[in-house]
């Protein structure tokens, strides 16, 4: 299950709207068969591990990371699949959140007659699809902010200067990041000020998260990094009601997606962007800031993860903070997350924190 497990992660940030699965198939102790979610969510991880198994899946366990599923999409069921195959024995992860699935996978597998254990390694399953879980049972997807900031949580000089706070293998591993979610996002005014590509660099990777840009107004450069590749890699603009129309009609022209989006007060309610994104087909959400941004998915309670990299450099009171202002008179209502993981990356220091879920 944990080969099965990790095969699953492969998929991350390219399958969606779907979740990402490993299968694993196992004969007298041998793996005859592996697979995961295919890019675009099909096919699924079963067929594919099925397909590579053969004749020889006949009487042998097949290991996945999430129930099969039961319902007819755009492919058969895999329980099907599966039960064609004359597997013996099925042990899974966890439940689907999906309603069309949901407990339905593991019954048509029962009352065939195979062999079914779950819940093993159900912890593990449930963080890796817990993208796929909150966009089914919340409607929003899992959602990442990533900071790099100076030792004094300062993200650029008063004059908006940021390039380079950490070092190229800190803004490697960025990039590593980002291809393991569905999408990477950014306020209006750090797509300004820095004109960043958001895009997956120098790993040898394919395939490219969507690129979304929060602003209300739709004010962002039609000659800058963004635009110039819009018609490559998906760009998705959230704005406010009535946006500028000649601004709107040039950022389709060029490819961009526009969604609308409420208001919060002066700003884009992040509640309502999480929805829309979430309807789009998001599961994983990288959000590369600014400040504002960080600040209203924070207050809403909305960050689920955040990594930080902290540089060993000071920039002083002067210069802009990583997060924006939250309105706490005492600590008992500050954010809070626990401490997955801590890592030097040649100088820097990763940290990566959790939502406190209990
Ligand atoms: C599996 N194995 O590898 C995945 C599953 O739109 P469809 O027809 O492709 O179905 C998508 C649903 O299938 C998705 O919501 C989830 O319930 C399940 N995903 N199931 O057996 C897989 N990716
Ligand atoms: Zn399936």
């Amino acid at each position: 299950m944990a080969l099965a497990l990790s095969l699953g992660r492969r998929g991350r940030g390219t399958c969606w709207p779907n979740p990402s699965v490993g299968c694993v198939i196992v004969r007298e102790g041998r793996i005859i068969g592996r697979g995961w979610t295919q890019s675009g969510g099909r096919p699924h991880a079963e067929p594919v591990a099925l397909a590579q198994a053969g004749e020889a899946a006949r009487g042998a366990t097949a290991y996945v990371s999430l129930e099969p599923c039961s319902h007819h999409g755009k492919t058969p069921p895999c329980a099907e699949a599966l039960i064609a195959a004359g597997v013996a024995r099925v042990v899974s992860a966890i439940e689907d959140s999906d309603p069309r699935v949901s407990g339905q996978g593991f019954a048509m597998l029962r009352e065939a007659g195979i062999d079914v254990t779950t819940g093993v390694l159900a912890a593990q399953a449930a963080r890796d699809h817990a993208g796929f879980f909150l966009k089914t049972e919340q409607g929003r997807p899992f959602v990442t902010l990533k900071l790099a900031s100076s030792f004094d949580g300062r993200i650029a000089t008063e004059t908006g200067h940021s390039q380079w706070i950490t070092g190229p293998k800190a803004r490697r591993a960025v990039h590593a990041m980002r291809a393991s979610h569905d999408a990477v996002m950014v306020g209006a005014g750090t797509a300004r000020a820095d004109d960043p590509s958001l895009t997956v660099r120098d790993l040898g990777v394919q395939h490219q998260p969507v690129r979304v840009v929060v602003s209300r107004h739709l004010d962002l450069p039609l000659m800058g990094q963004l635009a110039r590749t819009a018609s490559k890699i998906p760009v998705w603009l959230c704005h406010g009601p009535h946006p500028d129309p000649e601004r709107a009609r040039a950022w389709e022209g060029l490819g961009a997606r526009l969604i609308p989006c409420a208001l919060e007060g002066h700003h884009i309610d992040a509640v309502d962007l999480l929805q829309q994104l979430g309807q789009a087909g998001l599961t994983r959400l990288f959000c590369e800031g600014g400040a504002a941004l960080a600040a209203s998915l924070l207050a809403d309670d909305l960050v689920d993860e955040l990594v930080g990299f902290t540089a060993g450099l000071t920039i002083g009171a002067e210069g802009l903070s990583a997060i924006g202002a939250l309105g706490l008179d005492t600590l008992d209502a500050a954010p809070r997350f626990d401490l997955i993981e801590t890592r030097v990356i040649d100088g820097d220091i990763l940290h990566r924190w959790g939502r406190i879920t209990h």
